[in-house]
């Protein structure tokens, strides 16, 4: 059967995750931030919006030149809330993966799925899904994200990028090679300035050049595995498969309190929303967990936690509110200051791991 791989990559993530908390910045150069803090200004941009990248504000571009480019265009600036993106993240996450064979998360906002055996190894049935995908995502979490399929995940992956934003394409795997031949060499996924730097200096600029390069020249620059991987990528036939992500060992949700507050009742008001989806995700993963952390960072920026270990793995989370309250309660006791931060995180997880503990090996039921 034929290979039927995917790539898809969320729309300017950061950005639009700010935009969707906030829609009447829509139409305005929205920037997250990242602010070192020496002076007001200093810090680059983390990513812009498709508004702000009009006037050449992207990500790493110094704050102070972002403004300059932007003076008189009523930009926002938002600071980076990194737990934040994590968590829509892990939700689209696990939201594309119920949808296809295997899920490869390769990044905070992107990931190659596999669609071999849903789609049949049929690229019309293989476009379906996709769109599917496309639109559960804009339906749950309001999102654009862009999918490119192909016979490889090098394919798949310049699809996705070709594709954006929003978009959707499919290279039939006998069109591969007039999809790839044009593209600039630096497009492959895996190839960086530094290689391209070096396959300019032998000429090759590129995909199809690259595709036709001499394997013993190639491989005196590279060596023999990155030889490999770039001619074959450069055809198309990279033969890399989709590898589910090794299972954590625990998951974890902070949030950001809006008042410094060590009232638990209160600090357990304010995570019911991290809670819930720390929850969906044990659910979604088939996971169950023993230990329960109440984690909190001080105005001080020191943190404390406290943990309860159950007897029997628990399914889920919400059915131990009570322990959680407790556990911010011993943690409130004990606080000489206010919580800024908190969060509640799970660990010594079981299940769907596909590994049976060593009791369960010995004794076969
Ligand atoms: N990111 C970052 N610094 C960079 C590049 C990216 O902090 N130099 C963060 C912010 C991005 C996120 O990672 O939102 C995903 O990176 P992408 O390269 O996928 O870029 P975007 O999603 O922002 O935009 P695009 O629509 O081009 O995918
Ligand atoms: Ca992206
Ligand atoms: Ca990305």
């Amino acid at each position: 059967m034929a290979r039927v791989i995917g790539h898809v990559d969320l729309d300017y993530f950061y950005a639009q995750v700010e935009e969707i908390e906030n829609p009447s910045i829509r139409d305005r150069p929205v920037l997250v931030c990242v602010f070192s803090g020496r002076t007001e200004d200093s810090g680059v941009v983390s990513t812009a919006n498709y508004r702000a990248r009009e006037f050449g504000v992207s990500s790493g571009v110094p704050i102070v030149v972002a403004k300059r480019r932007l003076q008189g265009k009523d930009p926002v600036l938002i600071r980076m809330e990194l737990a934040k993106y994590e968590s829509v993240s892990d939700r689209v996450m696990e939201l594309i993966r119920s949808q296809v064979d295997v899920l490869e998360q390769a990044g905070i906002d992107e990931a190659f799925f596999d669609l071999t055996k849903s789609a049949r190894g049929d690229y019309g049935s293989a476009s379906e899904i996709a769109k599917r995908i496309k639109e559960s995502v804009l339906n749950d979490e309001h999102l654009t994200c862009s999918i490119g399929i192909g016979r490889s995940k090098a394919v798949a992956k310049l699809g996705s990028d070709t594709a954006k934003p929003g978009g959707l394409i499919v290279v039939l795997p006998d069109l591969t090679e007039s999809f790839l031949g044009k593209m600039d060499v630096i497009r492959l996924y895996g190839v960086g300035p530094k290689t391209t730097d070096t396959l300019r200096s032998l000429g090759i600029r590129t995909v199809a050049e690259l595709a036709r390069a001499d394997t013993a020249t190639l491989e005196v620059a590279f060596g023999k595995k990155l030889a490999a991987y770039l001619h074959a990528a450069a055809s198309g036939t990279d033969s890399d498969s989709v590898k589910e992500n090794q299972a954590p060992s625990q998951f974890s949700r902070i949030i950001t309190l809006k008042d410094d507050t060590t009232d638990p009742e209160e600090v357990m008001a304010q995570l019911a929303g991290a809670e819930n989806d720390l929850r969906n995700k044990l659910v979604s993963r088939n996971t169950s967990f023993r230990t329960l952390s109440a984690i909190a960072i001080m105005t001080d920026l020191s943190t404390k936690t406290r943990s309860k270990t159950f007897e029997t793995p628990v399914k889920d989370l919400s059915s131990v509110r009570n322990s959680t309250l407790e556990l911010f309660a011993q943690l409130s006791d004990s606080a000489d200051r206010g919580f800024r931060r908190v969060g509640i995180r799970v660990s010594d997880l079981t299940g769907n791991q596909d590994q049976k503990s060593l009791s369960e090996f010995l004794q076969p039921s």
